[in-house]
């Protein structure tokens, strides 16, 4: 069964059967989650934590209880190994200064981080943060955001496209697009994957998607308001960006670009 690429939650199923010597084509057009609109959602906070005022955050993601961060801005882009609790950093990666780091993600013990506009990634060892390996882009030209289910990276580049990346050959084999029952939506930031959704970052919005993975259908929406007010202002870009799933406590942990708190919360129907 060859599934084409969604579009606006149709996806067309087109199957070749064969029996008793003869073969035959079914096409199917199928209307996937999108036919409902996105349903609203709220946050309540667990608990406060410290992050570095100096962080331009990027990307978020926890192995075990360890947090990784990476960050952006050229001469200031990271790839942090931290205690979240503290906000100590056990260890950092300095990238070269021409590049601007973006969003990472780990699978098999191996951290992949994109840069924004160089067209290139990193592998990184998630335990000794030593350089592995550099992948070049395909038909994504950008690298925004990045996470995994575990057998596929998912890749966002400001469109509204994430793409599905093979870890192994780093191929963009695939590609959903963000849809509501309505319109497209574009500029997917930072991404957490968490049973079948995609949990989105939108570029200089106080809001997040919940993205159904295998669809691109935006489920819902995330009502962040009111969380950048609880952060020491500053003069700089100020946007919600980060997410990352602890698995073993069942909460999410949010942050933005250069705030001075790490958030661990629960999301809620509204
Ligand atoms: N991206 O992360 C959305 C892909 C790009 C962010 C670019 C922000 C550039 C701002 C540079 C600093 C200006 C104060
Ligand atoms: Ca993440």
């Amino acid at each position: 069964i060859l599934l084409d690429m969604p579009h606006l939650g149709e996806k067309t199923i087109k199957a070749t059967i064969a029996y008793e010597g003869t073969t035959g084509e079914i096409e199917k057009n199928i209307k996937l989650l999108a036919e409902k609109g996105p349903e609203v959602y709220t946050y309540e906070i667990i608990n406060e934590f410290p992050h570095d005022r100096k962080a331009f955050t990027q990307g978020l993601e926890f192995y075990k209880d360890t947090l990784y961060e990476s960050t952006g801005r050229k001469g200031q882009s990271y790839l942090r190994k931290i205690d979240f609790k503290t906000g100590k950093v056990f260890k950092q990666i300095d990238l070269d200064a021409q590049y601007f780091g973006e969003g990472l993600t780990i699978l098999n013990d191996k951290i992949y981080m994109l840069t924004w506009q160089s067209g290139l990634g990193f592998i990184y060892d998630v335990n000794t943060l030593e350089k592995i390996d550099s992948f070049q882009y395909g038909a994504s030209k950008e690298g925004w955001g990045l996470t995994n289910d575990g057998k596929k990276l998912y890749k966002s580049d400001g469109s509204e496209k994430i793409w599905l990346l093979n870890p192994e050959t780093l191929v963009e084999e695939d590609h959903i697009e963000t849809v509501t029952n309505k319109s497209i939506f574009n500029k997917t930031n930072e991404l957490e994957y968490v049973d079948g959704l995609i949990y989105a970052n939108v570029w200089q919005k106080e809001s997040m998607m919940i993205i159904d993975a295998v669809s691109g259908a935006i489920i819902g929406v995330i009502n962040f308001g009111g969380l950048k007010d609880k952060v020491t202002k500053h003069p700089d870009l100020d946007v919600l960006n980060g997410v990352a799933y602890h698995t073993k406590r069942g909460t999410f942990f949010v942050t933005g670009k250069n705030w001075d708190k790490l958030f661990e919360v629960k999301i809620i129907k509204k």
